[in-house]
């Protein structure tokens, strides 16, 4: 049975890692940044030295093709090389290169696929730019609105773009109408499949993301000379509103989740009571309707933390990414792949966004799991045994081989 090239594959791995590699050995490579364009650079090289034909986007989206019979149309496999700030080696890369390996080695196989199989490495799926930007790109899906306030702040959104040579129309611009089918590798972020002793996850839909960002407004005043009860603290609203929306959320809307994972204070002085916080939400669950009352119960809150005497409320939405089944074809394609190769699978749902739910919305897509030791991620402790790196890796090849068969 075909099988990738264990040494060279993890020898990649041990590559790309070097690039924005950080002392507690995790990688901090954000979109666009110097490590992620040196990355790029590297995966350029790679791709062209396997023989595939490499191309970019206009939204900065890395290709490598092997060309099928029919070059009218693609299989797309990958993930994202860029990484979330100090974060782990493994999210994003990992889907990357097992893509490359199984792409190199149907090559060296001699078999010509009947339709393209094409190599991606999508632009800023972390979202410390937009928010799965270069997918969304590729799908029409991004509105000039979004450059307005995106996530990760305007003047750093223009001078990443430059740093690129990438320009806001172009991202704009990048629509593609050929991908039959995209499948991408990732590891699972969780705990589910070690729980269960499993090789494999199979995923069935992933959840809807929503970001936005509130400014809590309050009176900057003189932190000795101002008695406590006559405070408009904006650092105390917005901690209020915290606890008060944790509490809400997990009471009345678990799976669903709720993350503040930014907050500044201004002035920003030890003697100063804080006139204004900026702070950064994200919440998450598997139901659009759901997220339409989370953001309604959400929002209700905060203002009722702010409606007293000097204190107001502004609120900027920042990104929405909508839940994805995965197309039923491509999973039981990879699931007959982990049969061929003797691996347990288990079906799970995503509490992660990915990429593939962009491309669920216009071809048939599909994702796999590896285990995640401890669940950890967005964290440089992440692990993936290499072992669980090359069963992957392995999936994705067979799983590729099904899906030319089946949608010739
Ligand atoms: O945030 C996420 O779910 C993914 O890691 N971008
Ligand atoms: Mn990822
Ligand atoms: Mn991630």
């Amino acid at each position: 049975m075909l099988q990738i090239n264990r040494e060279r594959f993890l020898s990649d791995f041990e590559a790309v890692s070097q690039f924005g590699t950080t002392e507690e050995g995790g990688v901090s490579r954000p979109a666009l940044s110097e490590p992620d364009m040196a990355a790029r650079e590297w995966l350029k090289n790679q791709i062209e030295a396997a023989g595939l034909v490499y191309s970019q986007d206009t939204a900065g989206n890395q290709y490598g093709r092997l060309v099928g019979d029919d070059n009218s149309r693609v299989i797309l496999t990958g993930s994202h090389l860029d990484s979330v700030p100090d974060g782990g080696r493994f999210d994003g890369a990992l889907g990357v290169l097992a893509s490359l390996e199984a792409i190199r080695t149907i090559k060296e196989s001699g078999k010509v696929p009947p339709i393209s199989i094409e190599l991606v490495n999508f632009t800023d799926e972390e979202g410390t730019l937009l928010g799965l930007m270069g997918s969304r790109a590729v799908i029409g899906q991004i509105s000039p609105g979004e450059f307005e306030n995106p996530r990760g702040g305007r003047s750093h959104f223009i001078s990443s773009l430059d740093r690129a040579g990438l320009t806001e129309s172009g991202v704009l611009n990048a629509k593609r109408n050929d991908i039959t089918a995209y499948l991408e590798l990732h590891i699972e972020q969780g705990k589910r499949l070690l729980a269960g002793s499993t090789e494999i996850g199979v995923v069935t839909a992933m959840v809807g993301i929503r970001s936005y960002t509130l400014h809590f407004y309050g009176q900057a005043a003189h932190a000795g000379t101002t008695p406590m009860n006559e405070r408009a603290d904006a650092l105390w609203a917005a901690t209020a509103f915290i606890q008060r929306a944790k509490d809400h959320i997990m009471a009345n809307y678990t799976p669903g989740v709720v993350n503040f994972g930014m907050i500044e204070a201004y002035p920003g002085a030890f003697n100063i009571v804080p006139g204004e916080v900026v702070l950064a939400m994200e919440f998450r669950h598997g139901s659009d309707d759901a997220m339409d009352d989370m953001a309604a119960d959400l929002l209700q809150l905060a203002h009722e933390v702010t409606n007293t005497d000097h204190l107001s409320l502004t609120v900027e939405n920042a990104a929405t990414i909508h839940p994805a089944p995965m197309n039923d074809r491509v999973i039981e394609a990879v699931e007959s792949a982990c049969s061929q190769l003797d691996l347990s699978n288990m079906r799970l749902l995503s509490f992660a966004g990915h990429d593939a739910q962009s491309i669920a919305q216009v071809a048939l897509a599909g994702m796999l799991f590896v285990p995640s030791v401890e669940g950890i991620s967005h964290n440089p402790a992440e692990y993936t045994a290499p072992d669980d790196m090359v069963n992957g890796a392995n999936v994705v090849l067979h799983s590729l081989l099904a899906l030319c068969d089946e949608l010739v």
